[in-house]
């Protein structure tokens, strides 16, 4: 049974506290997580790390827990709440480490619940999106000194463009005739992008982007506000690893500008809302300027055009592949993925000169 299976990992753990119930936390697409209550606060989040996808599971919760530790030592002067409140915490097992491996072989790791937080999948004030920006653009302030060589690859290429041409060129040769034909307009559309969409990757490769400890995976609903909708923490920090800037700020814009979830179906919901890309970008700057060169900054809305293509084709590609990557609830739900980060990528296309 789930829960007993689950009281048993989280007795693992070093906590001293006791379990009383749990509550599955269904949002990600790639991990199980799950919310585990105590009789006393604070309550955890107790998570199964998937080992079909992230190949070095002790590697990526090292990861993790340096980098939380470089930003627990950067908030040590403030508040103990806003030190609890500010970054995550994980807990170690009785065996002194960062992880639990369970007899079938799977891997799990234990974080302390941030309380009276709250989480969004779409963005519905410019306040949201400007708090957002904030809290990305100090995640990355707080890691800029910290080596990133020092981290592994979570996922090699992870946001590496050819890389990603070259699963979709793979995908084509296993889809079936049908998904063939019903992505045909999306798979043109990929060819004719090709060459622009490598721009970042070639200024990346020539080091005139530098690289540093990125989050990539910066959707919004891995921000934690609190009820007064001020940022508190960064989470779901699994892919913490060397990056470019354009990683974060382009992955952040995809969901905040969009005016609908990642999964709309109806596309006339989806639009690039330029208002909250203006909001975000004015908290990200005020965090990061200083820290970026003019190449930076000046790509800066060629990266967010690049990461909602990134998702689009690997959504794209995951469709063609008989879905064997993402979690999906219906068997065109990636491809609908797809298709909507297209049209937000068509809406940001139709206003780019703004952007720029
Ligand atoms: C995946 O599992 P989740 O929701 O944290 C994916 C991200 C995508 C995201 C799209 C390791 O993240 O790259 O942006 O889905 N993570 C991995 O929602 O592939
Ligand atoms: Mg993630």
């Amino acid at each position: 049974m789930l829960e007993q299976q689950l009281k048993n990992i989280f007795n693992e753990f070093n906590h001293g506290a006791q379990f009383k119930g749990f509550k599955e936390l269904a949002s990600g697409h790639i991990n199980d997580t799950y919310l585990i209550t105590t009789k006393e606060k604070p309550y955890f989040v107790l998570q199964r790390i998937n080992h079909g996808v992230f190949k070095d599971v002790p590697g990526l919760i090292n990861n993790k827990v340096v980098v939380s530790s470089h930003i627990q030592k950067k908030l040590e002067d403030k508040s103990i709440k806003k030190q609890q409140r500010g970054v995550l915490a994980f807990e170690k097992t009785h065996d002194g480490l960062s992880y639990y491996k369970d007899e079938d072989g799977n891997y799990w790791n234990l974080m302390y619940f941030i309380d009276k937080s709250v989480t969004y999948e779409t963005v519905s004030s410019e306040k949201i999106a400007y708090e957002g920006g904030k809290l990305m653009g100090k995640f990355l302030r707080l890691t800029e000194d910290f080596d990133a060589n020092q981290l592994i690859e979570v996922i090699p290429k992870f946001h590496d463009m050819s890389f990603r041409y070259w699963q979709f060129e793979e995908s084509l040769k296993v889809a079936t005739e049908e998904r063939l034909k019903d992505a045909k307009g999306y798979i043109e559309l990929v060819e004719s992008l090709k060459d622009e969409m490598h721009i970042l990757q070639n200024l990346k490769e020539s080091g005139a982007i530098r690289i540093r400890v990125t989050h990539n995976d910066t959707k919004i609903s891995n921000v934690l506000f609190n009820k007064k909708n001020k940022g508190l923490c960064v989470i779901d920090t699994d892919t913490v690893m060397p990056g470019i800037v354009h990683y974060d700020f382009g992955d952040a814009i995809r969901t905040i500008c969009n005016t609908a979830a990642e999964d709309e179906t109806n596309l006339d919901l989806v639009e690039f809302n330029f208002d909250y890309y203006k909001a975000y970008t004015k908290g990200f700057l005020k965090k990061m300027k200083t820290s970026l060169n003019d190449i930076e900054l000046k790509y800066l809305p060629l990266g967010a055009k690049t990461m909602i293509f990134i998702m689009a084709l690997r959504f794209l590609t995951d469709y063609l592949n008989g879905d064997i990557y993402y979690k999906i609830k219906y068997p065109e739900h990636n491809f609908d993925r797809a298709k909507n980060q297209f049209k937000l990528l068509e809406s940001l296309n139709q206003q780019i000169d703004k952007l720029n």
